[in-house]
This record gives structure tokens, sequence and C-alpha cells, in this order.
């Protein structure tokens, strides 16, 4: 009997080395990977509830224009780096970016315990000098094309006055710095809007990353997707009648913010 256990446990000891591993394997080569089955539709159900009260508060909130609105200075790297000033809202300290018409990005705080297989994910590329944020992307019903763009700045150098730039020492050169994970509190479908990547982008320049291949996935509840910030994506239109609700979680090293 206790032989079978160990057996039984040496096995899904394997099985979470190899989930683990063409994840990681495919997240260094393409830039993002997904992982299926994550969570349990009550830990799913759970972050669900708190995100749509905060995403009901925020609205409230700023629909009284108590409020104040600021500008955010938005920068986002794709054929230019281009430097737009988007609404933004602070709530007890918290950012809240109006990115495009019925987007925001919210930022709030930890919701969720780490679970193992983001965890044992990230630690194959951090172990110490990192840390990590949350927050919740909308896309309400509606809402049109996300802008192109990777989740980090050029950190070569500045752009020149017509937005060409420079970044491929960041993208050559670099080991990962700053990694994504959206949690998606509803299933992805083209439909809806899900994330588009190209694929091996975050070690491309732009002009390298003309002709490579775009994905999107279609996910079930519960599965997470992982990607290196550097990666060009955006957020799709969301022809449903539904809101797109996305929790995601930020790792990035210390040095970077
Ligand atoms: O699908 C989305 O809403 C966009 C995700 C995104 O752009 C991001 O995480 O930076």
């Amino acid at each position: 009997m206790t032989f079978n256990v160990q057996i039984c446990k040496k096995n899904y000891y394997h099985y979470l080395m190899a989930y683990n591993l063409n994840n990681i394997n495919e997240l260094t080569k393409s830039g993002v990977t997904i992982l299926k089955k994550c969570y349990n539709k009550y830990e799913i159900r759970y972050m669900t509830d708190i995100a749509l009260k905060i995403h009901t508060q925020t609205n409230t909130l700023l629909n009284s224009s108590i409020i104040p609105k600021c500008n955010y200075n938005y920068i986002n790297l794709y054929d230019k780096e281009y430097r737009t000033q988007k609404p933004c809202y602070y709530i007890n300290d918290k950012l809240i970016l109006e990115i495009e018409n019925g987007r925001l990005d919210i930022e709030i705080d930890k919701i969720f315990p780490e679970i193992q297989p983001i965890k044992s994910i990230i630690n194959s590329f951090f172990t110490k000098d990192y840390s990590h944020t949350w927050g919740i992307l909308t896309s309400d019903s509606k809402s049109v094309d996300g802008p192109w763009h990777r989740d980090v700045v050029n950190i070569c150098g500045e752009s020149s006055s017509d937005g060409t730039y420079d970044d491929s020492n960041m993208v050559h050169n670099f080991d990962p710095f700053y990694f994504t994970v959206l949690i998606p509190l509803v299933e992805l479908n083209k439909n809806n809007g899900s994330t588009e990547f190209i694929l091996e982008s975050h070690k491309s320049t732009y002009t390298e990353s003309i002709g490579k291949k775009h994905i999107q996935y279609d996910t079930e509840l519960g599965d997470v997707i992982i990607f290196d910030g550097r990666i060009f994506h955006r957020g799709c239109a969301n022809n449903s009648t539904q809101s797109r609700p996305i929790l995601y979680i930020i790792y990035y090293r210390k040095w970077y913010k």
C-alpha cells in the first residue's frame, strides 16, 4: 500500500515537472504559454466576485465625478514608440487607467494566494530580487481593439522625435525580467476579444516581428496565460454581449520599477 502511494506521488511529481517544463520551454521560445486548469471553479468564482465588486464600485465612483481625473503618460512600443495621454484616476492610492473607452486597467491588492503551477514557472526564471502586483483588465461589451504594445518600456534609450526607437539590445540580449500572468474570469475566444500575441516577438524588434505567427487562445475557466512582458500583444475588440474581465499578476525584477 505504502509502495503504491509512493509510486503515485512519484508519477504525480513527474507529471507536474513535465507540465512545467513544456510551459517553461514554450514561454522561453515563443514568449507565451497557456496553463490549462490552474484554478478550480470555486477559486474562479471567488476571484470573480471580488473583481466584479471592485469593477462596479470603480465605475460608480468614476461616473459620480467625485474622483479627480488626471493624465497618464501612456508609452507603447510597436512600429514606433507612441506617447499618449490617457485618462487616469487614483482610488486609495491605486491607479485606474482608461486604456480605451470601456477598457480599464485597475490596480488592486493581491486577492488570492499564489498557486504552485504559476509559482514554479516564475521561480524557474526568478528566485530572488523580484516583486509582483495584481490588477484587473476590463473590456466592456462592444469595446474596440486595444493598442499593440509590449508591457515594458524601452530600457535601452530614448526614441527619436518621430517615435523611431531601438530596443534591439533589450529583446536580443536581456534575460527575461517581466512576466504577465492573465487569469481570465470568463472563457476567452475571438468573439469576446481574446488577447492576441505575436509569437517570438519578445526576442524580436518590430521589423523582425513582421510576418511572425499571431495567436489568440480559446481558454476555459481556470486556464491561465503567462507571457514575457516584451512580447507584442493587444486586447481585441469585444464583440460579445458580455463584459470580459481578466485578473492579472505582474512579476518583475525589482530593478525594473
Ligand atoms: O486582453 C487584454 O485585455 C489585454 C491584455 C494586455 O494588454 C496586457 O496584459 O497588457
